[in-house]
């Protein structure tokens, strides 16, 4: 199918940026959601989730329709704990009803990040709400029990290089895994809600032992109360991913400007964005005090 962007009729900049100061300005005032995480992991892993479904071949799937709001979608088990997002951005959606779902799920992760010291996210509007007879089948999101293969050959259905893969994993810095949604306990690191690149440096650092959750999966655990997923830890074992790994762990910098690109492509893939379409680079809450 063929998704050409248009954006909202008669918005500019500006109003997406009211967005993103609305939602902004919540994750402020809702700090103590999950034990003083905040909102913020969870609306990025709902941007990813809202594209993840995102299918090359026939260009199905995707952040472009917002599907991810009917009840198929919200309902697939790998989206158990979005809920709690897709709450958080309704009364966004009741005070800006001329957005798209599509756009206000990507530009939740966006706001989310920025506002989590991560980078700027060049990010650009017109995406169109599709029926629900697009919404996607279940099971196009990744399975967390497997390892480096299994990684490359599901990242093929976007066009991610090896780089790419890697740079999107180290999101996983960010929030926590809980056991009622996955089947995983426990954060990736210690900054739970500011984006860096600690899932590297603690991939490579920390003493990992595997053991089993008590929903019987496999999880590796670090005497600091980190965690890794057999997904996550596959990054280690696989020499191409590794190399990327270490660079990551070395370098913020380097690994913030892969992550800004690779995450600008997740959330525009399929989408065709019209000559004239703005690219926005939104300002922090803190850039507009000043
Ligand atoms: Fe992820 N992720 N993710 N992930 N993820 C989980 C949590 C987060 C996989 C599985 C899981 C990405 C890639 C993968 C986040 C961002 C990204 C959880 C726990 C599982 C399971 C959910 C729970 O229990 O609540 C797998 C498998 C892959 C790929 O192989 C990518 C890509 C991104 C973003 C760019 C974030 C953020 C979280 C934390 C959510 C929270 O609620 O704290």
């Amino acid at each position: 199918a063929l998704r050409v962007a248009e954006v909202e009729k008669g918005k500019t900049p500006e109003d997406f940026q009211q967005v993103y100061n609305a939602i902004a300005k919540k994750i402020i005032d809702d700090d103590e959601y999950d034990n003083y995480i905040g909102y913020g992991p969870v609306l990025v892993r709902l941007s990813w989730h809202s594209a993840g479904t995102f299918d090359k071949n026939d260009n199905s799937g995707g952040s472009y329709g917002g599907t991810y709001r009917f009840p198929k979608e919200t309902n697939d088990p790998s989206n158990k704990g979005l809920q709690n997002a897709k709450a958080f951005l309704e009364p966004i959606y009741e005070q800006f009803p001329w957005i798209s779902h599509g756009d206000l799920y990507t530009l939740g992760g966006v706001t989310a990040l920025q506002e989590m010291q991560g980078p700027k996210v060049p990010w650009r509007p017109g995406r169109v709400d599709l029926p629900e007879s697009a919404t996607p089948e279940n099971g196009r999101l990744p399975d967390a029990e497997n390892g480096a293969d299994y990684v490359r050959n599901f990242f093929k259905r976007f066009g991610f290089t090896d780089q790419e893969v890697v740079a999107l994993i180290g999101a996983h810095a960010l929030g926590k895994t809980h056991m009622a949604n996955s089947g995983y306990e426990g954060p990736w690191g210690a900054a739970t809600n500011t984006f860096s690149n600690e899932f590297f440096v603690n991939l490579l650092n920390e003493q990992w032992k595997k053991e089993k959750t008590e929903a019987g999966n496999s999880q590796y655990n670090s005497p600091s109360g980190f965690m890794m997923m057999p997904t996550d830890f596959a990054l280690k074992e696989d020499n191409t991913y590794l190399k990327y790994v270490k660079k990551y762990a070395e370098n913020q910098d380097v690994f913030f400007e892969d992550f800004k690109n690779a995450y600008k492509k997740l959330l525009e893939n399929g989408i065709e964005f019209p000559e004239g379409t703005p690219t926005i680079v939104f300002k922090t809450l803190d850039e507009q005090e000043q």
